[in-house]
């Protein structure tokens, strides 16, 4: 149970069904992450309730997140900032291997922490006002919350590293293209289309959501010899729950839907 005790004043919490609604609500400062923010997701994500099978993280006002609050940063010396990283770390762990899977609507600035906090997440919708930087490296600092491992993964090493070399920003349309964001809508509408998936999402087997979240990123770390030994592992798991049983069964027989319906 996600009382409003437990979290911050800037994060929004709601239960629509089976999903969760997580709102980044520090509008006035563009949403970025003080470490109450950022402390206030670790446990939303430590407290989200079994009936609970998706979230959503958006950002309220203008902008997704303009990345680290940087009059904090001002005041940590270099130990205080390997933890702090450290930190921002275990958080975003708590993200991608959370209990659920995680869908990111994104607009207006995705920056700094931010773009690490969507790419923390499984999916991420962009509407068009989407916009991407990594000014840490204009700021004089480097990335820490996750960036170097997971944004290369997306995008790859020579565009991030041209991001931070020249403060080079993408676009939406740019930045979908070059893998970002899965999907792209129109202004305003990233919140529905989220949904949708969500929803989808929410209606899979249990045990696939899970391959999916945290057995797949381990098999595509691992070498070939183990990754191809995981895979089968998970796909005997997978087949021999209850559940996957039915859901063949229901396609045989001409209950479930066709590919594409
Ligand atoms: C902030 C921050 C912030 C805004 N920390 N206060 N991130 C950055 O370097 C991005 C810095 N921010 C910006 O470039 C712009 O604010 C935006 C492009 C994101 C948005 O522009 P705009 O015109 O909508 O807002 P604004 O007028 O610039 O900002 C409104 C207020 O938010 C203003 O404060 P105010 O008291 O004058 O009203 C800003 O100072 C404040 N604000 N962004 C603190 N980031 C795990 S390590 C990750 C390392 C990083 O993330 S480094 C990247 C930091």
């Amino acid at each position: 149970m996600i009382t409003e005790k437990l979290i911050p004043d800037t994060l929004q919490i709601r239960e629509e069904g089976d999903i969760l609604w997580i709102g980044l609500s520090r509008p006035d400062k563009r949403n970025a992450f003080n470490d109450a923010l950022i402390l206030g997701i670790e446990t939303v994500f430590e407290n989200i309730p079994s009936h609970i099978r998706c979230a959503i993280i958006y950002g309220i006002g203008k902008h997704f997140s303009a990345g680290l609050d940087l009059s904090e940063l001002k005041e940590r010396d270099a130990v205080q900032g390997v933890f702090h990283s450290r930190m921002w770390h275990r958080v975003l762990e708590k993200v991608q291997y959370g209990p659920v899977p995680v869908v990111a609507v994104l607009h207006g600035a995705v920056v700094g922490g931010g773009l690490e906090l969507a790419a923390a997440c499984h999916i991420r919708v962009a509407d068009k006002s989407t916009f991407y930087a990594l000014p840490e490296g204009q700021r004089g600092i480097f990335v820490g919350g996750g960036a170097a491992v997971r944004l290369p993964k997306l995008i790859g090493m020579a565009r991030m590293t041209d991001m931070m070399l020249t403060g080079r920003v993408y676009h939406a349309e740019e930045g979908e293209k070059i893998g970002m964001a899965q999907y792209l809508v129109e202004e305003g509408q990233g919140k529905e289309k989220g949904k949708e998936i969500a929803q989808k999402i929410a209606s899979n087997a249990g045990m696939t959501n899970y391959a999916l979240t945290h057995v797949l990123p381990r098999i595509v770390d691992s070498g070939q010899s183990e990754g191809l030994l995981l895979e089968s592992m998970m796909a005997a798991i997978a087949q021999s729950a209850p559940e996957a049983k039915q859901r063949l069964k229901d396609f045989l027989e001409g209950r479930a839907k066709k590919v594409g319906e």
